[in-house]
């Protein structure tokens, strides 16, 4: 697996993932009184990997125990870098615990403290039970399936002396390559400790005039032969920070991206986003998905003829992003919450958790060029008076972090919504054509979905809100792979051939939208009890491809131009 980035010097980083100890410690009563250091590990799990989608637990849910064992130089300082875990975990290494991780999706990087031994033992517990307190940021009734287990890479990282444990690039003019960097290193920087930087193949250049202040450095610089990113021309700059001993590689993206009135702009250049939702999911793996399938989403995305993505509705893989850089795919990235409400809203943990998670998710996916906007709070009861402060909450935590994308939220009520006007870009979810009123007989389902866009339009417009670019976040329908039905009806791959079809002919028309995102790119599990009556099989069925990525009919009828 290729290491995503930002990478460090190869002689100071070890890959973690391959196959890990595992032992199923099941539904304990008191996870906090757990030490694991001891305990048998007689089972074996892939990492990434999930537990409960393995032929031996699947289903479970419990407590599972990862286990490996790790050379770190005696004496180093050291960090664990996971890429995404869920859905709340405690690391522990030689018996020590080092830290708890509460935000499902996000990475997660621990310190680990130097020792004289080189040999470590790593333990990670993973709880996948849902608990009020403990894993506030989801609940049962996310219509995707919430699994436990180490989602996404793990790598660990050494070093002596100063290092730089984050680095971000800010585009300050993409035609001149006009950049400025951040540096925060883990601890204060000695005096004399020499900065070098580079950009691709030029040689690294000693920095002696710029200023720690505390553990923080930022630079500008101008980039040699700078060359603007684009979906198009998806050209990506190398940046390398060597610090005393320590080195750091990132890649960024020469582009600005703003609101011009009701457009998007790219590098100055008016945006139509043809996309697609995506759930990191696998109908074998859950959300852990191997290198090859992350590959071939990315291929089928492209084939669709995407430019955009809407990664929904969590913190995304690295591993895509990096992907999305190369490849030219735009990203809508948001954090968790799925229909938050008012409980949630007057839950100040639930709240400083959404406000950690949109943080982390920023200074993750900052030098990404390819995210272009920042989103957060799928279909949030956005209509509650509480609602609005956490809102507001939330965007200026994100705002703070990062002032050079747009912030938006999808919502599925906009005739009702009370925060639109807090965002910069309005996107909305909404499913005529398939979720109607059953008694408004005599309509042609598709026929619903034209005036529902005109409805939303025209109700913007008495607010005031028609100023600002929309997306249509989500619409789509239902199919069970393979159901074909001379009737063209509900469930059938014709039917939902037939609404992607009509939703890409009005799209490719109407200006008024900026971009959509069909829901979704692939079938993916979700409910274990009664909810999934109105999902058959247990899956969300309105993939364009099913869990397996074999096209549906409206594979084909998926025509954005
Ligand atoms: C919602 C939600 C999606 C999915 C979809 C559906 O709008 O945002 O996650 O649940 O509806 O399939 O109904």
């Amino acid at each position: 697996m290729n290491h995503p980035f930002p990478r460090y010097a190869p002689s100071h980083t070890k890959c973690l993932n391959g196959i890990w100890q595992f032992a199923y410690l099941g539904d304990v009563h008191d996870v906090d009184q757990l030490t694991p250091e001891k305990m048998d590990c007689q089972s074996i799990m892939a990492v990434p990997g999930v537990f409960d989608a393995s032929p031996e637990f699947a289903g479970k849910r419990g407590v599972g125990l990862y286990r490996t064992q790790v050379e770190i130089t005696p004496g180093r300082h050291a960090q664990l870098r996971f890429d995404g875990l869920g859905l709340w975990a405690r690391l522990f290494v030689d018996g020590q615990p080092l830290g708890t991780f509460d935000l499902p999706y996000s990475g997660w990087r621990v310190r680990i403290p130097p020792s004289p031994s080189g040999k470590r033992q790593i333990d990670v517990l993973i709880d996948n039970r849902l608990h009020p307190q403990r894993t506030v940021l989801v609940e049962p009734y996310f219509d995707f399936y919430l699994y436990g287990g180490i989602y996404r890479g793990v790598w660990l990282r050494e070093w002596e002396g100063a290092a730089v444990d984050q680095l971000s690039v800010k585009v300050l003019d993409y035609k001149k390559g006009r950049v400025a960097i951040t540096l925060n290193a883990f601890e204060n920087v000695p005096d004399n400790t020499p900065l070098h930087v580079g950009v691709d193949d030029a040689p690294l250049t000693l920095i002696s005039d710029a200023v720690w202040v505390g553990h923080t450095l930022t630079y500008e610089m101008d980039v040699p032969d700078p060359r603007p990113w684009s979906a198009a021309d998806p050209y990506l700059h190398q940046l390398t920070i060597n610090l005393g001993s320590d080195l750091i590689m990132t890649r960024f993206g020469l582009r600005t991206i703003r609101i011009d009135g009701a457009k998007l702009l790219l590098n100055d250049e008016p945006l139509k986003l043809k996309g697609i939702c995506r759930h990191e999911s696998h109908a074998q793996f859950g959300p852990a998905l191997p290198d090859a399938q992350i590959v071939h989403d990315v291929q089928l995305l492209k084939r669709l003829g995407c430019n955009f993505v809407r990664g929904s509705h969590y913190p995304q893989d690295p591993r895509f992003l990096d992907l999305c850089d190369e490849q030219g795919l735009m990203v809508f990235e948001e954090s968790l919450g799925w229909n938050p409400r008012l409980k949630h809203f007057q839950n100040p943990g639930f709240v400083d958790h959404a406000v950690t998670q949109a943080q982390e998710m920023v200074r993750s996916s900052m030098n990404h060029p390819s995210v272009i906007l920042w989103g957060f709070f799928n279909e949030g009861d956005s209509d509650q008076p509480a609602s609005r402060q956490v809102y507001q909450r939330v965007i200026q935590a994100i705002r703070e972090e990062d002032s050079t994308r747009p912030v938006t939220y999808a919502t599925n009520r906009p005739l009702i919504d009370i925060n639109l006007d807090l965002v910069d870009v309005i996107s909305a979810n909404l499913y005529p054509g398939w979720y109607a009123d059953p008694d408004s007989s005599g309509v042609r389902p598709l026929d619903e979905i034209a005036p529902k866009l005109d409805q939303v339009f025209q109700h913007l417009a008495g607010k005031g809100l028609n100023d600002r670019p929309f997306i249509l976040s989500e619409i789509g329908a239902g199919a069970i792979y393979g159901w074909h039905d001379p009737l063209n009806n509900h469930w059938s791959e014709e039917y939902q051939a037939d609404l992607i079809e009509e939703v890409c002919r009005i799209f490719r028309k109407d200006e008024r939208m900026v971009g959509l995102a069909i829901w979704q790119f692939c079938d993916g599990r979700t409910y274990a009890n009664s909810r999934a009556l109105m999902r058959p099989r247990s899956f969300n069925n309105k993939g364009i491809f099913d869990e397996y990525r074999r096209p549906k009919l409206a594979a084909k009828s998926f025509a954005l131009g």
